[in-house]
């Protein structure tokens, strides 16, 4: 099957890659339906920056970023997942109508089972202010795959039918962390719990790139996307979503019609 693109909507102003850009209501809905014109299958939702060091955001504000956006996508017909790690945020985008809950905290699948709505996952080391200080593991494929079957574990017995798991990509993550997890991916894959990654212009492929700012990352980002999918991961997470979703079908071998 080919792999799912995630197209990632920032509503916040401090996004690393996004932030500001689609705080109006209008510009962040016309980018949502521009995704979904390029091949998103979703559109995830996001109202605080998890960007290394940033500051924690009040959840009634988080909420009132994200619920107009969705409500609006949602009325147009675009699946909406939420990105989030609080749980009144959470509870009020999925009565907004998405349908997906993307948990970078992997704390709140109650809440994913109360709504009847499939849950992801995501591994992080502490918290954005303080994750990359001073990153540590003894293994760090083996800690992140043993804490994220331990977590799809919990969910399922509270109840959610339709578990996924995440490495989380520069949560609490050196370079070689990063690059462990990417190399290693088929063992977090071969838990049979399917895998979303989320490499989009993160800050590993800058350094790799010799300095490269966050809008001189395509190139890397399409590369790790591809190896993740190639790998077996059955969504990916990206701000370039045309592009992404063409080398989603080049790796599910599927001809590509009508989009060049
Ligand atoms: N990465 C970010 C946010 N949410 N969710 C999942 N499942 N996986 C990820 O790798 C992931 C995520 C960080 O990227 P972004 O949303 O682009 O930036 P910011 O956190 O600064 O808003």
């Amino acid at each position: 099957m080919t792999p799912a693109v995630m197209g990632i909507l920032n509503v916040t102003p401090d996004s690393f890659s996004d932030g500001g850009r689609y705080a109006d209501l209008d510009a962040a809905v016309a980018r949502g339906l521009a995704m979904v014109e390029e091949g998103a299958a979703l559109v995830d939702v996001g109202g605080e920056s998890t960007r290394p060091g940033a500051t924690p955001v009040e959840p009634s504000v988080e909420r009132d970023r994200v619920v107009p956006v969705i409500e609006a996508l949602v009325a147009a017909g675009v699946r909406c997942s939420i990105d989030t790690r609080h749980a009144s945020v959470a509870e009020a985008a999925l009565g907004a109508g998405a349908t997906l809950l993307n948990d970078v905290s992997a704390s709140l699948h109650g809440v994913a089972a109360a709504a009847g709505v499939p849950w992801v996952a995501m591994h992080m080391l502490g918290d954005p202010l303080t994750m990359q200080a001073d990153p540590r593991y003894d293994d760090v494929v083996a800690e992140v795959r043993a804490f994220l079957v331990a977590r799809a574990d919990a969910a399922r017995a509270a109840g959610v039918d339709e578990v996924w798991i995440d490495p989380g990509i520069g949560f609490g993550k050196t370079m070689a962390h990063n690059l462990a997890l990417l190399a290693r991916l088929d063992t977090i894959v071969g838990t049979g719990v399917p895998v979303v990654v989320g490499t989009s212009r993160k800050g590993f492929l800058g350094t790799l790139l010799g300095g490269a700012p966050v809008d001189d990352r395509l190139e890397g980002s399409v590369a790790t996307a591809t190896w993740a999918m190639w790998q077996g991961a059955s969504m990916v997470r990206a701000h370039d979503v045309r592009a992404t979703a063409h080398a989603a079908r080049v790796v599910a071998g599927e001809i590509v019609k009508g989009s060049h």
